[in-house]
């Protein structure tokens, strides 16, 4: 193909991958996943990945990669369904880019530019997985995890990092206004801004970890309140939903994007990971706490809510479902975006009702075969009456 008749086959099949209509699956009564991704790299704008011009880029080929989209932030705004994505180059940095879908399941789209986050301190090598929170001080907040190499790390090792959370707002998402990382004398990724204040505090949910990977003495989900946002210092934290021996949360759990508020409780979103021969597995849980007091767990459904599907298992970081943003709208629809093997990102919808039915109405976890069975039996049971 000559040049022209490249940029135009490029275009066209840019265009028809964005605009492709998405189709609900049957599924298990719980939620309706999409048969296909709603964003993968190749939705990235051909501006991103293309040096356009003729004389400069005669072979018309890619001269900045793209390779993944996953791990977003959702809100809606202005009527609109808003996603901050983890964009990941072929140089494994990510960055943040928002898309936008008129309908919150087809025609995601990027914007123009991607974010341009200012630094903090000393620039990250990494930023990520931010949770977006539209908090009722009337800011959006976005939290992330910032990760730089750790500086104690011994000499030939490369891959030993420091985990911290970074924080900004925004109220259009494109200029944000970056606020002084977060202070814990734990390494923390999946930290989470509760919306509301609790006691006239922010609430925080954290992830203490005494590695960058191993959780160490770190127990699970934490919660934490603190006076500001503009210079957030975790001085006290309590684990409310702790990681448990032979569960889908052995090894590690964190809170996945902002909780959604019921009539019945603050309905959450969580991963939960195991270590296999595999490696580590990454599936998604759900978990209901108090309208009262947000940090107390009143319902928990034994096991994963969502794992790894088909073409979900495979990507560059195999058997990882993800979550950091969901939409719950006025009509009680829940727009659930997750990525897959930090690859793509998908929709799965269901509605409030339905999440608070499944969460109050599958049994939680009794830690043993024993008790599965005597489950499994009480339900046989009520099927025979
Ligand atoms: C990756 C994250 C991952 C973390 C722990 C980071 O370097 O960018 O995606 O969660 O390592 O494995
Ligand atoms: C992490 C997360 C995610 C990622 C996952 C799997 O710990 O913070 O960024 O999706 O590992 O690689």
């Amino acid at each position: 193909m000559n040049f022209d008749e490249r940029l135009e086959w490029l275009r066209q099949k840019h265009e028809a991958l964005i605009t492709r209509k998405n189709e609900p699956l049957e599924g298990n009564g719980i939620y309706e996943r999409y048969r296909y991704p709603i964003l993968t790299g190749d939705h990235a704008p051909l501006e991103w990945r293309y040096d356009l011009n003729r004389n400069t880029n005669p072979y018309l080929m890619e001269r900045f990669g793209i390779h993944a989209t996953f791990n977003s932030g959702a809100i809606k705004w202005n009527g609109k369904y808003i996603l901050v994505v983890r964009v990941e180059g072929a140089d494994r940095k990510s960055f943040f880019a928002v898309a936008e879908s008129p309908d919150g399941v087809d025609n995601f789209r990027f914007w123009d530019r991607p974010v341009t986050m200012p630094d903090y301190g000393e620039p990250a090598t990494n930023i990520y997985d931010m949770r977006l929170t539209a908090h009722e001080d009337g800011w959006i907040y976005g939290v992330f995890c910032v990760e730089r190499k750790d500086p104690s790390a011994a000499p030939g090792d490369l891959s030993a990092a420091v985990a911290s959370a970074g924080v900004a707002r925004t109220k259009d998402f494109v200029t944000w206004e970056r606020l002084p990382d977060m202070v814990s004398s734990a390494q923390q990724r999946n930290v989470v801004l509760h919306p509301e204040f609790v006691d006239g505090k922010y609430a925080l949910y954290t992830r203490p970890q005494d590695g960058f990977i191993d959780a160490g003495r770190g127990g699970g989900i934490g919660w934490a309140l603190v006076d500001s946002m503009e210079h957030v210092v975790i001085k006290e934290e309590k684990i409310i939903n702790a990681r448990h021996y032979h569960t889908i949360k052995e090894q590690k759990n964190g809170e996945g994007p902002a909780p959604i508020k019921t009539s019945k409780g603050w309905l959450h979103l969580a991963h939960g990971v195991r270590g296999c021969a595999s490696g580590l597995r990454y599936v998604l849980y759900l978990y209901v706490t108090s309208l009262e007091d947000p940090s107390r767990v009143i319902a928990e459904p034994g096991g994963f809510f969502l794992v790894p599907e088909g073409d979900e298992y495979i990507g560059d970081v195999m058997n990882v479902l993800f979550s950091n943003g969901w939409i719950a709208d006025d009509d009680g629809t829940v727009y659930i975006y997750y990525a897959s093997s930090d690859t793509r990102m998908h929709v799965a919808v269901s509605s409030v009702d339905r999440l608070l039915d499944y969460c109050f109405n599958t049994e939680p976890d009794g830690y043993t075969t024993t008790d599965s069975v005597k489950r499994l039996n009480r339900l046989i049971d009520k099927n025979q009456e």
